[in-house]
């Protein structure tokens, strides 16, 4: 039975992600700051292997949605806006997106562990982890 994500989640702790804006997706300084300072919070909704994630803030709003093993084009509009191919599947009980284009080595994971939700960010070589607590 694979892992059930849905639900509220706020953002607890974020590690890396300046160095992942600044370094690796090439974001502006002004950007950047605001973005660090953000209050996240995910909204998973989890029908079987279809998913959709909204990923919300004071700032902007960004929103996915994909199933399982298929593959499909994702702008990452009002974050780095590139256009990337991504391709989702399991292993195990974590959910791992792969996306190709510009940049090496990204993609990112999303799993629970101790009733919380993971999230790890990576491109080229930094690797960011956010940490998401359940809302109430
Ligand atoms: C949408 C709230 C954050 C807005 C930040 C705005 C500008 C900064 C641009 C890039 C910073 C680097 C990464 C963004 C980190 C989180 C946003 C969603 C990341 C993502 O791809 O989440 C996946 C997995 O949960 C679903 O889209």
């Amino acid at each position: 039975m694979p892992a059930n994500f849905s639900g509220k989640w706020i953002l607890e702790t974020s590690d890396k992600f300046e160095d992942l804006s600044i370094l690796a997706l090439d974001i502006d300084f002004a950007t950047r700051k605001i973005a660090i300072s953000l209050s996240q919070t995910k909204v998973v909704s989890q029908d079987g292997d279809k998913f959709d994630f909204k990923t919300l803030s004071t700032f902007r709003n960004y929103e996915l949605a994909f199933t399982v093993g298929v593959e499909f084009d994702e702008c990452t509009k009002g974050l780095d806006n590139r256009n990337i191919k991504c391709l989702v599947t399991w292993e195990g009980d974590k959910l791992v997106c792969t996306q190709k284009g510009e940049k090496a080595n990204r993609g990112w994971k999303h799993w629970i562990e101790g009733g919380k939700l993971y999230l790890e960010l990576t491109c080229e070589n930094v690797v960011c982890v956010q940490v998401f607590k359940r809302k109430e």
